[in-house]
């Protein structure tokens, strides 16, 4: 609409972004054929993660081996094979993947337009504690907590919060009106999709309308806080670097 005179909804700060799906541009990357990529967040934004969206075309795949870097799939929409070593699955939209460092996974035979949403972080090894093992599952079997005992603000944690993991991917699901009970600023880093509904995100000391395939990332201490709005529920899932010394 507005965008045919040149304006956005997109905003990017060395503390925080949005980018809007209008805003996308391709990139050509290593082991990803047949789809169009699009690196939403990176070390180029100022992040210590990389988040990607993957929509995949006929025949299209995407496979990477790399030795240090773990990646957490979403299947946003869509369907397509997870494969990670031996382990197997078909997958429709809601399931994820987790595959740890040095360890090979890839997507094939993809319905047309699946869209894959990748986090990548370099891991961090804790002493002591041996690496995570790979994972294969469905978000509709993860049960969901209130978050803070809030019905309206449900979350749900995709990977198991163990000491192993440095990075969490979580679902946040809120009532029309529900909202973060405070105002977040933490250590933690974020990376966030809107996977359905609208709302408005405060960032820092701005207020951003945002609806269904919205990117943010919020640099550490980046302040925070969620509303929900309209007729409907609105959902996103997220990114956050987890069970590491602070120094
Ligand atoms: O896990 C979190 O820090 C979460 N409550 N943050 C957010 O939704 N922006
Ligand atoms: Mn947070």
């Amino acid at each position: 609409m507005t965008e045919l005179f040149g304006s956005t909804r997109a905003h990017i700060s060395s503390r925080h972004a949005l980018i809007t799906p209008s805003n996308h541009v391709n990139s050509s990357i290593p082991g990803i054929t047949g789809a169009k990529a699009v690196v939403l967040i990176n070390g180029a934004m100022g992040a210590n993660f990389a988040q990607t969206l993957v929509t995949f075309a006929s025949g299209g795949r995407a496979a990477l081996d790399a030795s240090e870097v773990q990646t957490v799939g979403y299947v946003v929409s869509g369907g397509g094979t997870i494969t990670i070593g031996r382990d197997k699955q078909k997958s429709s939209a809601g399931y994820y993947f987790y595959a740890p460092a040095g360890q090979a996974w890839s997507f094939t035979a993809p319905k047309v337009g699946t869209q894959l949403m990748l986090f990548q972080k370099k891991y961090v090894a804790l002493d002591g504690v041996g690496v995570p093992k790979a994972i294969i599952a469905d978000s509709a079997t993860v049960k969901g907590v209130p978050f803070l005992g809030d019905p309206a603000a449900n979350l749900q944690v995709l990977l198991p919060d163990e000491p192993a993991f440095d990075l969490a991917v979580n679902v946040f699901a809120y009532q029309p009106g529900g909202h973060l009970p405070f105002v977040e600023v933490h250590v933690m880093e974020h990376g966030l999709v809107m996977l359905d509904g609208a709302g408005v995100y405060r960032l820092e000391d701005s207020w951003y309308p945002v609806q269904t395939g919205d990117v943010i990332w919020m640099a550490p201490y980046c302040a925070q806080w969620f509303v929900a709005m309209g007729q409907k529920p609105a959902s996103y899932l997220y990114y956050k670097d987890v069970n590491r010394a602070a120094l």
